[in-house]
């Protein structure tokens, strides 16, 4: 039987934007479908919320456990109209030459390939209902370099020119594509980008008014609210005390 509420899918709902999202979408009337990797955390959201959810122990890395996830959703919660592409992680803050290449892997694996893996999965029942809409997380890290930020950064570009590729393929099959690019938000960001090192994690929101996660949900509900006449392409979110550093020149090099 065909569900005729909205159906928001998620990835990396344990947490963060995502938990944020998640109840957002909900509070909104909408049914929701929570993933990522803890299931405690996934159980605990999906009791607060008010309308059906069907929660999903995924790993986005995993490409044969999205298309099972994907393949096994209930029919009250196909076919999803919204996807979220929120799982991601930065890793480490090192310059390039001492960075751990295993870091490296783990962001491509994850910001890149895991949102390949959910979008071509999802895509086709979207396609196929005539209408969708993809929400992509990207990072203002996708446009603005900074320091350490090498990979991390390299795959918020990714998202971000794949997001406009994907809504290039597919404007005539009515599918609408946002990259939502935040800048400095207090979530768990930091304590994974830093290996578990809360100090360190803390001193990067010390004394600093940063985004909110009800503030990035806000957006991409926002987003996937508007009437279908406009398509959103991008939002670029920094927190109101964060802007942009002058070029960075180094005297007394030969
Ligand atoms: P959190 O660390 O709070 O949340 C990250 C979420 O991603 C968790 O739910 C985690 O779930 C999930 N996740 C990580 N790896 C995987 C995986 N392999 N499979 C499935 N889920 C995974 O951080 P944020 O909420 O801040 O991050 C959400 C997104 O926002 C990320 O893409 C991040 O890059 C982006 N972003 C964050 C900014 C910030 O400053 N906070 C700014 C700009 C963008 P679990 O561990 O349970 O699997
Ligand atoms: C997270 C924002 O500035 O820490 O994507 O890279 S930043």
């Amino acid at each position: 039987m065909i569900c005729k509420a909205n159906k928001v899918f998620i990835t990396g709902a344990t947490s963060g934007f995502g938990k944020a999202i998640a109840q957002r979408f909900d509070a909104e009337g909408w049914h929701t479908v929570i993933s990522g990797r803890r299931s405690q955390r996934l159980n605990a959201l999906k009791q607060n919320l008010l309308n059906p959810c069907h929660s999903i122990v995924l790993d986005v890395r995993d490409r044969n456990a999205v298309e099972k996830a994907v393949r096994d959703l209930p029919d009250s919660f196909n076919p999803v109209n919204v996807l979220v592409n929120n799982a991601g992680l930065a890793l480490g803050m090192m310059d390039a030459d001492e960075v751990y290449i295993d870091d490296w892997e783990l962001m491509v694996d994850t910001n890149i390939k895991g949102l390949l893996y959910c979008t071509r999965t999802i895509l086709p029942q979207m396609v196929k209902n005539g209408t969708g809409h993809v929400i992509n997380i990207g990072s203002i890290a996708g446009y603005w370099p900074y320091p350490g930020s090498n990979v991390y950064g390299a795959t918020k570009a990714f998202v971000r020119q794949f997001s406009l590729n994907l809504r290039a393929d597919l404007v005539s099959k009515n599918i609408h594509v946002t990259d939502i690019e935040p800048g400095l938000a207090e979530t768990e960001f930091s304590e994974v980008r830093f290996k578990g090192d809360k100090k360190k994690a803390a001193a990067i929101y010390k004394n600093v008014d940063s985004i909110k996660p009800n503030d990035i949900a806000d957006a991409v509900f926002w987003t996937a609210s508007r009437p279908r006449n406009i398509n959103v392409n991008r939002i670029e979110i920094m927190a109101g005390a964060q802007a942009f550093s002058p070029f960075n020149i180094v005297r007394g090099l030969k």
